[in-house]
Parts: structure tokens; sequence; C-alpha cells
């Protein structure tokens, strides 16, 4: 994101030069311009912030955990517990196929079955999300089937689970690094 910004920072020089009682507005430009950015192109003009020398090493990001079958996180607010009971492949990696096996529990252990959860996976370093939706297949007792989900890049990602009890919105959030 810092590289990014750099990098950028002529166009926004040149816009506050050019309009300078409007600098807002050149500032919310700048924004949209960032978030249109091809950062994460294969283009090899514009590499990833984080790809020094074409080698993504991000395991020992502390923002990332270490895959294992069975991880679980609590929710933010504590409506629930998300389990990842297994990832395929093992761990996750670079691909458009990778399925995850989920299991969602309420605050007193019970299944949650059948509710209706969203889930966003997103390169933090990037600002994006991938080009493709994660497909949801409700199982039995609490399960959900996660596929489809679409690592397309090396690097830090965030798969966030969202999840409405009762009107109320709560999530989890897994991070893992994929190396690359
Ligand atoms: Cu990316």
């Amino acid at each position: 994101m810092t590289f990014m910004a750099d990098s950028a920072r002529p166009s926004y020089t040149d816009s506050r030069m050019n309009f300078t009682h409007v600098v807002p507005s050149a500032a919310l430009l700048l924004s949209g311009f960032l978030a249109a950015l091809p950062a994460c192109s294969s283009d090899s003009s514009s590499p990833p912030p984080n790809d020094g020398g074409g080698v993504v090493t991000c395991q020992n990001d502390p923002r990332v955990m270490a895959y294992q079958p069975n991880l679980t996180l609590e929710s933010g607010s504590k409506s629930f517990k998300a389990t990842l009971v297994s990832a395929d492949p093992a761990p996750p990696v670079v691909s458009s196929g990778n399925t995850w096996m989920l299991k969602l529990v309420d605050g007193s252990g019970a299944p949650i079955t059948g509710a209706d959860i969203e889930v966003v996976p997103y390169m933090p370093d990037h600002g994006h999300n991938p080009p493709t939706k994660v497909l949801i297949a409700k199982k039995d007792n609490g399960t959900y089937e996660l596929s489809k989900i679409n690592f397309f890049m090396p690097g830090v990602w965030w798969v966030t689970i969202n999840v409405t009890l009762s009107g109320a919105a709560d999530s989890v959030r897994f991070a893992f690094c994929l190396p690359g």
C-alpha cells in the first residue's frame, strides 16, 4: 500500500497544482484511482507491492494464522464460533479451486443450520477481492461447504465470514499467507 501511494503521488501532486482549490476532490479522485489500480494483474510492469523479486513470503507475518484442521475462531460479538474443519488443498494454495468445510455453532454450542452467510476473501495489502464469488452450499449439522474460493495470487488473504443471527450481524476473519 505504501508503495502504491508513493507511486501514485505524482498524479496527486499534478492534480493539486492544477486545481489548488479542490484538493479534497483530488483526494477523492486519488482514492478511486488507487482502488482501480491493476496492482495485482500479471502485468510484469506492475508487480505486487510485497513482491520482492518474484517470491512472496508472508508466513511470519504477525497477521496470519497457521493453518490446521479444525481451526476455530470466535466472532467479534461472541454470537457464534466458526471452525474451519478442513481445507482442500490444505493448507490453502494459490488457486481458484480452494474448498473449505466450515462449521458454525452459536453461543451455546448448538449448530447454526441453514443460515444465510456471506464469505468475503480480500487481500488487505492490495485492497481487492477475487474476481469471482465463493460458492456456498449448506450441509447438515451447521456445516457449510465453501467452494471455488479464488485465491488468485500469493500474499496475505483475509476470509471474512459474515453471519446474521436474529437480525444482528457478526463475523469472524481467517487470515492466511499464501506463498508463491
Ligand atoms: Cu492482490
